[in-house]
């Protein structure tokens, strides 16, 4: 088989790559290692930016998050009773909208249907091979069978996990990492929303966040150890410490159902340099994790779409490769701020274990700062709805 471009992963980065460039006539083969349903079944992100929205209206995949997406014009920082509003539109002009990762990935499945995009699922020992050249290829086995994908170029999309950011040679990549002492327990249930925005709560127990898919869906998060296991929190334990982290006023407003996924994610800030090995690229979670706090995980994911995405249309189309010469730094240039960003969130919202009275004087000191400064306020607001791309 052969394909212009070849794309390992079908997560929202290799879908929406491999949508854009189908839309403008070039040739794309996907490699997934799960199945669809799998794939469809991840709970992960809740936020996009306006760019995002942007760039899956583009895509021609925006119909129906035009339509059941919920915009955010601010959101909600707390400590203890302490509350700041932060108001993105009043601030930056801008707004986030609130459709998850779920729905996105729906949306591009179908698009790509449309479109009649190959998508090999269940595939498994992938290697990539010859990206010094002009015309590297993809092996893989499928149904226990052998096959060989040659290709242009080669799209890294494969996630934290992948081959791809592992075929670059060790010593010719840098890796940066930062792995923080706790997790987030989530709960998805379906009940209302305690705010019609997004409540971020610092507390002396720790962190909470109350966010939401819709009018009746809850995506709530808590702090917790990293040796916790889900099945050691019951519903009930959830609710009493999640009521326990947030402000008395909010906490009032909780209304309690039973949990239809509880789950915890590790929280990590990792990058991986350089994005670009020869014929192969490594976009969104194969070059960079960033810790949840920020809302950023699927948004930098789009805005390294959106640079390679550009670059291999001057390549393929107009035989320039200044666009692939310049993607690592320029992916990596709104990379390394989006980082800082989450960092900061993180550092910013959570307890540490261990931590001296200092750490949390600072938080709250933090908090009193975006209370009486519009500056501070405008600053978060400018990170949090999406630096330009
Ligand atoms: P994905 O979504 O991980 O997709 C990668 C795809 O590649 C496939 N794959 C392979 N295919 C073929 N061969 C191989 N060898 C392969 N290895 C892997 C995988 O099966 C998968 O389908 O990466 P992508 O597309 O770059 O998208 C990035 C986003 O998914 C990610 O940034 C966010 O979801 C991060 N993230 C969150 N971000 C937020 O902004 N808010 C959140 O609340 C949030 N929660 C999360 C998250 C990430 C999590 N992970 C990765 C553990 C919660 C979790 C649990
Ligand atoms: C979510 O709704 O899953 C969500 C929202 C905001 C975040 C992280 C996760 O910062």
């Amino acid at each position: 088989m052969k394909t212009q471009v070849a794309i390992i992963g079908s997560g929202p980065s290799g879908l929406l790559l491999s949508q854009l460039l189908n839309r403008v006539g070039i040739d794309t083969v996907i490699l997934e290692r799960s199945s669809r349903d799998h794939v469809l079944a991840r709970i992960r992100a809740g936020i996009l930016e306006w760019g995002t929205v942007e760039l899956l209206r583009e895509a021609g995949a925006g119909a129906r998050l035009d339509a059941e997406g919920i915009t955010h014009d601010g959101t909600f920082m707390t400590d203890s009773d302490l509350m700041v509003h932060i108001d993105f539109k009043d601030l930056t002009g801008k707004q986030v909208m609130v459709y998850g990762q779920t729905e996105v990935t729906q949306d591009l499945f179908e698009a790509q249907d449309r479109m009649g995009t190959t998508i090999i699922h269940n595939v498994e020992d992938v290697a990539i091979h010859d990206l010094d050249t002009t015309s590297p290829r993809v092996d893989y086995t499928v149904a226990g069978e052998r096959r060989s994908l040659s290709c242009d170029w080669v799209a890294g999309c494969d996630g934290f996990h992948g081959v791809s950011r592992k075929t670059i040679p060790a010593e010719k990549r840098r890796e940066f990492e930062r792995v923080y002492p706790f997790g987030w327990l989530g709960i998805l249930a379906r009940t209302a929303p305690i705010d019609h925005e997004l409540i971020y709560a610092n507390s002396e127990h720790g962190f909470a966040l109350a966010s939401m898919r819709n009018a009746n869906l809850v995506r709530h998060y808590i702090q917790v150890p990293l040796t916790d296991k889900p099945d050691e929190w019951s519903d009930e334990r959830f609710w009493a410490e999640f009521r326990r982290r947030l402000p008395a006023s909010a906490a009032a407003k909780v209304i309690e159902a039973p949990s239809i996924e509880k789950s915890i994610a590790p929280l990590r800030s990792f990058v991986s340099e350089p994005l670009r090995w020869g014929r192969l690229f490594l976009v969104g979670d194969a070059a960079h994790i960033v810790p949840p706090t920020g809302a950023k995980g699927l948004n930098l994911a789009a805005s390294d779409v959106f640079y390679l995405y550009h670059a291999l249309v001057e390549a393929v189309k107009k035989g320039s490769e200044k666009g692939v010469d310049d993607y690592s730094a320029r992916a990596l240039n709104r990379i390394w701020k989006a980082m800082r960003f989450s960092w900061q969130m993180t550092t910013m919202l959570h307890r540490f274990d261990g931590e001296d009275a200092f750490a949390a004087q600072m938080r709250r000191a933090t908090l009193n700062h975006l209370c009486e400064s519009e500056t501070a306020r405008r600053d978060l607001a400018e990170n949090y709805t999406g630096l330009p791309y």
